[in-house]
């Protein structure tokens, strides 16, 4: 990291304005070095931010992306920069990364296999826990403010280890199906395998440059990471992450995409990947029997020498009416939910059928990664916060009719809930009130009560204790915590100070795909 750069981070991370510069003929790389490198990466390849790549920015027009350099992008870490550069500097800068690099980046299995570090043979680890707790009521807290993970005992609320993760996580990590070994996904492409039960990590690899997020297959055998750089689709052993598949995504004989999301579709044997820049959606079944049922091959990317194509990994197109940036599944995982950032509606997606059986009015872009159901009344609703307006939207999941838009405080990011509490818990992450957690009643979708942790400081993601008696929430703060919340009475129960803890992820709620959570 040059000087520069080091001292734009510096600032950056103290929220101090950077001089501007005086001379608007400088050119575009020195203000994209300065301002832009440290969280986009020297060679626009994407790090904590994403690629600034043409192909990537495809979908925002330049005066948009005017627009965000000016005054930052809501729901991200994205800052504006009107203050520090003037408009000619701006547009320069624009122009500067909608201009292709001078050679496209590689990232095939070639260079997937040659990054990938193996720690320990698995002869030398114990089959049985290292310690001494309930290994299914495990937290795994991801603290972004210095890069660590913790394992938490979920009964005690006490930390088992903690050790250092990959600059950048971004996303759930996913279990194992025993839950013994959990996945961690950093947004410039590196996958961490971890194993819970001997407190080490066993193996890493980079899948790829910019990377969204991962998924584990209910079997256990395989873990899907999807790329917005380059637009592949990885399959890797689970086992030892070798890569096994690396698939070119995009349309049959057209233009390529970023995968937006993937996922794993227990019931269905499936992954399930939205495209973000065609408007598709990829089921890829992962039974070794599954090629004659399903159609559309895509072809590998040249493996490299040595590594086994197993497989097949089929892919199964369905069409839909809009581009994909997020979704989630019903309880069955025959419908799937999305939402697309530019569309004021979100999609009802069946799967079995293959095509849309339905359209959400969703207002304010619905998160729906973060989209939870549960009983009311007898029958099952979704929630789903939005990113751009302070409102909780439920919807009925037979006739998928709005049944509420419950008002919060401000936009969240977060809904989280638990199959024995009779709350949903919901942040306001992107508003003036980022400090204060609602919760909800699930019967009356009343706001029982608004809770600030610590206040002047971000709260946000709850998840529960395997019994869901206790609602853990984070305070996002290099000085920040765990507040452990009885989940019944609403009151403090323990606080563990943790360095800004992004998330936190129970085994036993997300191996047995709790209603309440995110898989
Ligand atoms: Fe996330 C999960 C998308 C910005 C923290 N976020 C996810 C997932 C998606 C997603 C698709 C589900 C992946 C999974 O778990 O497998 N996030 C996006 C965006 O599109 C968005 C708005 C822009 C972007 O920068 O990519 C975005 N996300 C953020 C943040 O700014 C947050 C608050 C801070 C950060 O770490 O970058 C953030 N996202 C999270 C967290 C999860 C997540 C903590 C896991 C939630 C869970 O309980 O599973």
């Amino acid at each position: 990291m040059s000087a520069r750069v080091c001292a734009a981070w510096l600032l950056a991370a103290l929220a101090l304005p950077l001089p501007a510069f005086a001379d608007d003929t400088a050119p575009a790389s020195q203000s994209y070095a300065a301002r832009c490198a440290a969280c986009h990466g020297a060679a626009r390849l994407g790090g904590s931010g994403p690629a600034l790549l043409p192909g990537n920015l495809e979908r925002l027009r330049k005066d948009a992306a005017q627009e965000v350099i000016a005054n930052g992008r809501i729901a991200t870490q994205m800052p504006g920069f009107a203050a520090e550069l003037s408009v000619t500097q701006i547009q320069a800068l624009v122009d500067f990364i909608y201009a292709p690099l001078a050679s496209e980046p590689r990232w095939d299995a070639v260079e997937i296999q040659r990054s990938r570090l193996e720690q320990l043979a698995s002869a030398t680890l114990s089959e049985k826990p290292v310690f001494d707790a309930d290994p299914l009521n495990l937290f795994v807290v991801v603290e972004t403010g210095d890069h660590h993970a913790t394992i938490l005992d979920g009964d005690k609320f006490e930390p088992i280890a903690r050790f250092a993760t990959r600059y950048g996580l971004h996303g759930g990590p996913k279990f194992s199906p025993d839950g013994r070994y959990v996945y961690f996904a950093s947004r410039d492409g590196w996958v961490s395998k971890y194993d819970i039960y001997n407190l080490r990590m066993v193996a890493e690899v980079r899948a790829g440059i910019n990377t969204r997020n991962l998924a584990v297959s209910s079997d256990g055998r395989y873990v899907a990471v999807g790329n917005y750089l380059p637009h592949t689709l990885v399959i890797l052993n689970a086992a030892d992450l070798s890569p096994l598949k690396v698939m070119a995504v995009g349309q049959r004989h057209g233009k390529s995409s970023r995968v937006a999301a993937v996922y794993d579709a227990a019931p269905r044997r499936s992954f399930v990947a939205a495209l973000k820049d065609i408007p598709e959606v990829w089921e890829i079944p992962y039974d070794d029997d599954a090629t004659p049922v399903y159609e559309g091959m895509v072809h590998d990317y040249q493996l490299g020498e040595g590594i086994p194509a197993v497989g097949p990994f089929p892919v199964r197109r369905i069409e839909v009416e809009n581009y994909l940036d997020d979704f989630f599944f019903d309880q069955s995982y025959d419908n799937l939910i999305g939402a697309s950032r530019d569309a004021a509606q979100a999609q009802v997606v069946n799967l079995n059928v293959r095509r849309k059986i339905a359209t959400l009015a969703l207002p304010g872009l619905p998160h729906l990664g973060s989209g939870i159901s549960w009983t009311r009344h007898g029958r099952t609703v979704m929630g789903t916060p939005n990113l751009k307006q302070g409102v909780v939207s439920v919807i009925e999941m037979k006739t998928w009719k709005p049944v509420a838009e419950i008002a919060t405080l401000g936009p969240g990011f977060f809904l989280r809930g638990h199959e024995n509490s009779r709350y949903v818990w919901v942040d306001n992450f992107n508003s003036k009130a980022n400090d204060a957690l609602q919760v909800i009643d699930k019967e009356s979708l009343e706001v029982v009560a608004t809770l600030r942790p610590a206040p002047g400081k971000t709260a946000a993601h709850v998840e529960f204790t395997r019994d869901g008696k206790y609602a853990l929430a984070s305070i996002w703060d290099m000085d920040g915590a765990i507040v452990v919340y009885d989940a019944e009475t609403l009151k403090e129960v323990k606080r563990i100070p943790m360095k800004k803890p992004s998330g936190k992820y129970n085994v036993y709620n997300k191996t047995t795909r709790s209603a309440g959570t995110s898989h």
